[in-house]
């Protein structure tokens, strides 16, 4: 299953300044001749590849996007100045298409790397241009001439960053519905979730996360038991993991049991996801009496820390592993949001230094999402020639986040 996370956005190119008709004028000189000067290009947009961002949620505030104007040019041949260019920053791998003929415009994949999209239209000239032996005082001037508009499509393929788990019911579904633009469906049964949801969590310009919403794990799921395992998977590119525990199970067992069950099965499924870095949330504290929360996060906290699962737990010294909230009354949400992306924000600083290993994965995982988008591209072009405009065909394999206008 891939996630595609995808916006759509115009570009508008800058216009070209005019031609001036001007002609010299000053005392004693008489027929000064033209001295009109010529406009200045419009600005260009470009694109260009920044490190820091890892989705397109940015887009969905702010999609229209236009370069300068260039000036129109003076008398005394003096050229107006150039349209502003514009570069829109975009994160690596971010795949561009033209959004009225499927054409594919390009990628960015390296950091700092431009591309551009949209050229400034030309400057118009000047009469002084237009002097010649046969015509000394020229009255002709060119207009600049209008810069690019564009209707784009970007894409990028998401790789979340948080995985949420728990056992069914635990309201996984109901925190990412809490923090993010995702609507996956919640309900007080069991396995109301049967396929991932990913949600994009906003903290605030240039700042967002991925998280990934899972169906719920059972006591036997590393044997196949339930729904969940198949998408433990999913969990194996996530950096950090919530383990979701309700602190009042209305079954009436025990969270400390509860989160013991969920460890085993992680355990028994795979080293690799078992020792990824995993924070406890105890959720629906709305549902206890306020004055008695803090007394039981404690408690609950202490059987955890006491268990012989925690005691293997790589993640166990970390002091911001315990986080009481309320996905109902937002109790404690941001709380948790904001450690997450301080979180994801300083491993991003220590990969800067030794991401070697991860330099030739991410170039796979770009290669993918570019072969992968040229595909979806030819075939949604394809059923849009074959189907009325609407009947819009989506792989069933890929999950679209996408973010209208
Ligand atoms: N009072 C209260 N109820 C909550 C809270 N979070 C979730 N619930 C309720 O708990 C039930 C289960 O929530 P979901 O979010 O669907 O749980 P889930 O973990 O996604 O469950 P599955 O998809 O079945 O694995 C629903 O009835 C929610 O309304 C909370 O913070 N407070
Ligand atoms: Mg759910």
């Amino acid at each position: 299953m891939k996630f595609v996370d995808e916006a759509s956005i115009r570009v508008e190119a800058g216009k070209g300044g005019n031609g001036c008709l001007s002609f010299r004028r000053e005392k004693y000189i008489e027929r000064g001749g033209p001295d009109g000067g010529d406009g200045g290009a419009g600005g260009s947009i470009y694109f260009v590849a920044d490190a820091a961002l890892n989705t397109l949620v940015d887009f969905r505030f702010q999609p229209r996007y236009r370069a300068g104007s260039g000036e129109s040019g003076r008398g005394k041949d003096q050229t107006g100045a150039k349209g502003e260019d514009l570069y829109i920053r975009v994160p690596l791998g971010t795949s561009i298409f033209d959004d009225e003929n499927e054409d594919y415009l390009g990628d960015v994949s390296k950091a700092d790397e431009t591309l551009l999209i949209a050229s400034g239209g030309r400057n118009g000239l000047g009469n002084v241009r237009f002097k010649s032996s046969t015509n000394r005082a020229p009255r002709q001037t060119t207009s600049g001439e209008p810069g690019e508009g564009k209707s784009l499509r970007l894409e990028l393929k998401l790789i979340a960053d948080v995985g949420l788990l728990g056992l069914p019911n635990a309201g996984k579904s109901t925190l990412i519905r809490a923090v993010s633009a995702a609507r996956p469906k919640v309900a007080d049964y069991p396995f109301t979730t049967l396929v991932p949801n990913l949600g994009v969590v906003r903290l605030g310009d240039h700042q967002s996360f991925v998280i990934a919403d899972i169906p719920g794990l059972i006591e036997g799921a590393a044997e196949g038991a339930g729904l969940g395992v198949q998408f433990l998977k999913h969990l194996s590119r996530t950096r950090v993991l919530l383990h979701l525990l309700d602190i009042a199970p209305v079954d009436g067992s025990n969270p400390v049991d509860n989160f013991l069950t969920i460890e085993r099965e992680l355990k028994n499924y795979s080293a690799g996801i078992s020792e990824k870095d995993r924070w406890v949330v105890l959720t629906k504290t709305d549902l206890v009496p306020q004055e008695d929360v803090a007394g039981m996060v404690q408690d609950i906290t202490e059987q955890i820390k006491s268990s012989e699962v925690w005691a293997q737990n790589p993640t166990k010294n970390q002091k911001t592993s315990f986080f009481p909230i309320s996905a109902v009354s937002g109790e404690g949400t941001s709380a948790l949001t904001a450690a997450i992306a301080q979180y994801l924000k300083a491993l991003e600083e220590q990969q800067v230094d030794d991401s070697l290993k991860s330099v030739d994965e991410e170039r796979k995982i770009r290669d993918e999402v570019h072969e992968d988008g040229l595909r979806r591209r030819a075939r949604r072009h394809a059923s849009r020639q074959q189907n009325p405009p609407g009947d819009d065909d989506e792989d069933e394999n890929n999950l679209v986040i996408h973010y209208e206008p």
